[in-house]
């Protein structure tokens, strides 16, 4: 009998739990006094606890489950996969028919100039990958002092010490002495609590030029490469104004800095589009893939990489000392290409753009009405309720009120789930969304809202 059948109360597994079991981005303390939600199955577009509760899942898991829980598509490909070769590697001159296949995929469907694929298991391990290729890469041009990376305050790449280092979150930076030597960071594009008096398409110049002058302080044969997700995800879902990525292009190209698009979140239809770098139109020289290249079902990651920068690697490099055990899993790769057909043969991402992604944002941007709500901001399925304490003046309220938490721990008991990230309240549901998930999820979020601001004391 499986171990877990024996185990089917939820206090006994919280026991468990909270025993043996160290979580990621955690309370430790808090997680100890109030035990940990124990998911226990899903379907479609929700999930249910061990206590039976029924959840409409607005995150897709974390930012992951693009077509949705219970394909049993997937199911079967990574199970014909196994029966067929569970594992083989993909270092020293071998491969395997999936990540030969998936390969050739992706190159279809990002951007002109990405033409190789380099493997990885999670978002954090490709941003350390590509960290490593670029320090390579311009040791082989012969400018070995372009090393320092710039990256925004606010951005997310993952939790290695590279990927650490390149995102801006300062939590994780105290923690673990970050962020190492030749990791520097600038303003994001954060209109709403940063812009002032300036239009969005001032404030969008404005932060590009932070990356201008950070470059000139530094000097530009000392900077390596800007990375930046086309929308800050984790950050609080920052939408850069229309003018911020033209401008950021042209400075990395004039100072000849490799642009890394970080699209773990952004891609995969996320925005309506199959990549986030296609709606602003950037042209990177690498993008990070995570996240919905599986709908979340398997780990893996892929490192896109342009032109310029493999074919130097390919001609010069020799041997690239660098790689992972599960580089290129052919189960994963096999569920990737799964997803991917489902994802194209149901024209999902093109009803994110033209149906059901502005049906959410009108739906949404109808809670603009509400007292505590200050923005709501929303493009194709990924978006945020920015909550504030003064909307004509656009103020804040005090992080120790924990106003988001409070919305996001009454959004759970309406049987909706988003992420507070500071006092905006993140939305980011599986493409598979009808009109009918969108209203039962305004519903939940509008009763949220009234009780949150019930709870600090409005009416
Ligand atoms: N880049 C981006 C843009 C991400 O959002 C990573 C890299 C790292 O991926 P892995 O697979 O190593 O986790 C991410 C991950 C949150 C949250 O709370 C967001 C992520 C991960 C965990 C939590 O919003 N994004």
């Amino acid at each position: 009998m499986p171990q877990t059948a024996v185990r089917n109360s939820t206090a006994e597994w919280r026991a468990i739990d909270t025993r043996h079991h160290l979580h990621p981005f955690t309370h430790y303390q808090d997680l100890a006094e109030e035990g940990s939600r124990i998911i226990t199955r899903a379907d479609g577009a929700y999930f249910w606890d061990s206590e039976g509760k029924r959840v409409l899942d607005g995150m897709a898991g974390l930012w992951c489950v693009n077509i949705g829980y219970g394909r049993k598509e997937l199911a079967e490909a990574a199970y014909r996969q196994m029966l067929e070769l569970p594992y083989y590697n993909t270092f020293f001159k071998t491969a395997t028919p999936p990540s030969i296949e998936l390969s050739e995929i992706l190159v279809g469907l990002t951007p002109e100039g990405l033409n190789r694929v380099f493997y990885g298991s999670s978002g954090s391990d490709a941003n350390d990958s590509i960290v490593r290729m670029v320090r390579h890469f311009w040791n082989l041009q012969g400018k070995p002092g372009k090393k320092t990376f710039i990256s925004r305050e606010y951005g997310y790449h993952g939790s290695t010490m590279a990927s650490a280092s390149l995102g801006g979150m300062s939590a994780m930076h105290s923690q673990a002495d970050l962020p190492l030597p030749g990791f520097v960071h600038v303003m994001p594009p954060y209109w709403y609590a940063m812009g002032g008096d300036l239009s969005p398409a001032e404030f969008g110049r404005k932060a590009a030029e932070a990356l201008e002058q950070r470059i000139l302080e530094l000097g530009p044969d000392n900077v390596a490469a800007f990375i930046g997700e086309p929308i800050q995800g984790a950050g609080g879902v920052l939408v850069p104004p229309e003018t911020y990525w033209p401008e950021v292009q042209r400075i990395c190209k004039q100072y000849d800095l490799l642009l890394i698009a970080d699209e773990v979140i952004c891609g995969f239809g996320r925005t309506g589009r199959w990549f986030g770098s296609e709606l602003f139109d950037i042209k990177p020289d690498f993008m990070t893939l995570a996240k919905g290249i599986t709908s979340g079902y398997l780990p893996l990651s892929a490192v896109m990489v342009g032109d310029r920068v493999a074919e130097t690697l390919i001609e010069k490099g020799g041997e690239f000392h660098h790689g992972y055990t599960y580089s290129g899993h052919p189960v994963a790769c096999a569920v990737a290409i799964e997803n991917i057909r489902i994802m194209k043969e149901e024209g999902l991402i093109d009803r994110v753009q033209t149906e059901t992604g502005p049906y959410l944002a009108q739906r949404m941007k109808e809670l603009e009405a509400h007292p505590l709500v200050g923005e709501v901001r929303c493009v194709g399925f990924i978006g945020a309720i920015e909550l504030v304490k003064d909307k004509a003046k656009r103020q804040l309220f005090d992080p120790a009120d924990e106003v988001g938490v409070k919305c996001r721990d009454h959004c759970i008991e309406q049987g909706i789930i988003m992420r507070a990230v500071r006092d905006a309240l993140v939305f980011s549901p599986p493409l598979i969304w009808t009109r009918e998930h969108i209203d039962e999820f305004v519903d939940g979020v509008r009763k949220a809202l009234d009780l949150t601001l019930a709870d600090i004391g409005g009416k």
